[in-house]
């Protein structure tokens, strides 16, 4: 027996045509929605005409998508619900109040074009009055920042000290995020669907599918070829399959569905099924792939034609006023794209902007203050665990999440238990202090970790999150390479995102073999938007951590798990208020004769190295840690290298392509006529980190291996 959410292929929705009545649309509704409809294929066909004549740069088209894409725009409510749409979604953005001219200063790379500035692809939705959110290309991250921006809804109403919670949220507000079927393949989306379950968000998915993802169908994508048969066992997931090109049976659908998502009950999904007869983008041919029967069937279904006919079967519109309509349409959409070809484009050097916050800089002296200090020596994990006390008591727009950051999540039986609060009890307490709705456990998905964090972070929720180990921060690489940092950039400033992830890194364990030792620092220094932290003692943690919570650009906060719990970089509580601004390097002890140049747990490591090195010959090393890699202080390291005239690069991760060869790059160029001596780097071997610990010892930079660098450029 055929299951109600089977692929059955074309016409098999479960909604039935003609529920125009049902869904309650008068006649004036259908007319617009179909104007929707009409509004954004005839856009797409005047961005083909365009790109043909080379006078836009790229095209993809939505095709075949408009009909439940029209509906969705009239289900949910523009800059009141928020919105993740993909690529297809032109008639979702025109309905919900985005101009023809808007996407087509987009095609042309106009400034003012309110997607992206000049700086996306086209079809990149984003505007920020309508509350759609800057898109970017990768299939699915749009899933876990929209479970983000969604939660930011539960944060506000749970939070109830956030002062202006009321301003930021609506009790009844949907996310929207859409997708295709191909995406659908994606590991974020089934995270997504997971949490968004689990907290019972009010996300409406709607999977936009047309069988194909570029030339890969369907049966090949997905087990069983529906993604509705997939998904029919999530808990409190309102499902629904429907016929996309068909208007009236979509909105019914959407309609169910937004207020299943409003009414408090959780997520929907909404499985449309939809066509794509103009290929995947102008640089596909589908007739490669496709079997001529198979498009000519397809081409039966185009929702444009098909609800045309439907209008004037039943009597609601004529020819005559069909006719009229088309040419209204055509009419503004040429003279759009008229305007939209005469449009400014971005100033050459523009693009340096919005890289980082424009109006917070920490770098500034507005991020240095004096320590307080009061107590007795504290570690590291102390003194980081102080800080996010003090700010979260400072900031109640504070969250903090992360696999076991919680102290008990069965918080029944928090008040008979000593609390967890992290493997290494970095967040010990903080749920005990600041409650379930501010400190709370993630399910095991690092993408899961940053992606809502993204769309928090975007709605103005401050998430602190915890990534257990770097050894794991690669599941969440997608969400940290093109999201969390190009979100300001890629939206000229519109939106952004700045979250804190701390993360536990490095080696020296005795034991932490390749999975517990890595670190890889430069993978992210390498990242244009991320600040990138790495704190060498307790006191600089405590006022580095801070400088990243109240910055507003997104931080790696990197903490050496070695250097958690040492006697020797322990320090004073600094007070509630201390911060260090970054780029800002510590010199740890004076010299004249060579600069060490490092960071992290291979700062002590120099300074051992340059004690004994002094001893034996008097040669005497100036030690610079820079506390921060991104930005560094690049004039602390001028500085002394002018004054010692040679140089030595210390650091933990594997010697090649790695944070050592930047630094001493810039010295070889900048300071060249001051250098006495070649540029030397100390550095893990390139290799992986062994469990055997005399294995460790070799790979890790030690002490000796600082010192006979040190000796050898002293005979210079
Ligand atoms: C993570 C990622 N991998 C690959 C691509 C290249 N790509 C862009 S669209 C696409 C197909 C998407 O198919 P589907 O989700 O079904 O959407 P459709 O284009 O059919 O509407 C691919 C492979 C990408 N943008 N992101
Ligand atoms: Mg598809």
């Amino acid at each position: 027996m055929p299951r109600k959410n089977d692929r059955n292929g074309p016409g098999t929705a479960t909604e039935a045509p003609g529920t125009a009545r049902a869904a309650g649309l008068t006649a004036a509704d259908r007319l617009a929605l179909y104007r929707t409809m009409l509004l954004s294929r005839l856009t797409d066909e005047r961005e083909i005409v365009l790109k043909r004549q080379n006078k836009i740069f790229f095209q993809i088209n939505g095709v075949g998508h408009e009909a439940v894409l029209a509906a969705a725009a009239k289900a949910l409510r523009p800059g009141y619900d928020w919105f993740y749409p993909y690529y297809r979604d032109r008639a979702l953005c025109l309905g919900l109040g985005m101009t023809p001219y808007e996407m087509l200063l987009s095609a042309v790379g106009a400034e003012d074009d309110p997607n992206s500035h000049g700086r996306q692809m086209p079809s990149h939705w984003g505007h920020k009055a309508l509350n759609i959110v800057t898109q970017s290309s990768p299939t699915g991250t749009q899933c876990l920042q929209a479970v983000g921006a969604a939660e930011a809804g539960l944060r506000y109403r749970l939070i109830t000290g956030i002062p202006d919670r009321a301003e930021r949220f609506h009790e009844d507000e949907i996310v929207y995020v859409s997708l295709g079927d191909g995406t659908t393949s994606q590991g974020e989306f089934w995270e997504s669907l997971n949490t968004a379950c689990t907290l019972k968000l009010p996300v409406l998915y709607l999977v936009e599918d047309n069988g194909y993802a570029i030339s890969v169908p369907i049966e090949v994508q997905t087990a069983g070829g529906s993604i509705s048969r997939l998904v029919s066992s999530y808990p409190d997931l309102f499902l629904e399959k429907v016929d996309g090109c068909d208007p009236d049976a979509s909105y019914s659908v959407l309609q169910r569905a937004a207020e299943h998502c409003r009414s408090g009950r959780g997520p929907a999904l909404v499985h449309a099924m939809v066509i794509r007869p103009y290929s995947h983008s102008l640089s596909d041919d589908e007739r490669l792939y496709r079997a001529e029967e198979e498009r000519a069937a397809e081409a039966k279904r185009d929702p444009i034609a098909g609800y045309a006919g439907r209008l004037l079967s039943e009597g609601v519109a004529s020819q005559a006023m069909l006719d009229e309509l088309r040419a209204q349409v055509q009419e503004e959409v040429v003279a759009a794209a008229d305007r939209a070809l005469a449009a400014r484009k971005p100033a050459p050097g523009s693009w340096a902007r919005h890289v980082y916050s424009e109006t917070v800089d920490p770098t500034s002296p507005a991020f240095s203050t004096e320590p307080r200090s009061e107590g007795g020596p504290k570690t590291m994990a102390d003194l980081l665990n102080a800080c996010m006390h003090d700010e979260m008591e400072r900031d109640p727009r504070i969250v903090v999440f992360g696999e076991d950051v919680a102290d008990a999540s069965r918080d029944e039986h928090l008040a008979d238990l000593k609390g967890k609060g992290g493997v290494f009890k970095l967040t010990h307490n903080l749920q005990r202090r600041f409650g379930s709705a501010r400190v709370y456990n993630a399910p095991l998905a690092e993408a899961n970790i940053v992606g809502r964090a993204v769309g928090l972070a975007t709605r103005g929720i401050k998430p602190v999150v915890e990534v257990q180990f770097f050894d794991y921060i690669w599941t969440a690489m997608m969400q940290l390479r093109n999201e969390l940092p190009n979100i300001r950039w890629r939206s000229a400033g519109d939106f952004s995102a700045p979250a804190v992830v701390r993360a536990a890194i490095g080696g020296y364990l005795t034991g932490g073999a390749i999975y517990h030792s890595q670190c890889g620092e430069s993978i992210f220094t390498h990242t244009p938007g991320l600040r990138v932290v790495f704190p060498a003692t307790a006191e600089d943690a405590n006022g580095l951590l801070r400088t990243a919570i109240r910055c507003d650009d997104p931080v790696l906060f990197l903490e050496h798990k070695h250097l958690y719990r040492q006697a020797y970089n322990k320090g004073l509580y600094p007070g509630p208020d201390y911060m260090i601004p970054f780029g800002s390097a510590r010199t740890v002890r004076e010299g004249g004769d060579v600069t060490i140049v490092t960071y992290g747990a291979t700062v002590q490591r120099s300074v051992k190295a340059a004690e004994a090195v002094a001893e034996e010959s008097g040669l005497t090393c100036e030690i610079l840690d820079l506390r921060t890699l991104q930005p560094f202080d690049w004039a602390a390291v001028e500085t002394s290298v002018k004054k010692t005239g040679r140089a030595l690069v210390v650091y933990e991760d594997t010697l090649s392509f790695g944070y050592g060869a930047e630094i001493a790059a810039l010295i070889a160029d900048r300071c060249f006529d001051w250098l006495d001596a070649p540029v030397r780097r100390v550095a893990a071997k390139d290799t992986f980190v062994a469990y055997s610990p005399d294995l460790e010892d070799e790979i890790l930079p030690q002490i000796e291996d600082i010192a006979a660098a040190l000796r050898d450029l002293g005979r210079y």
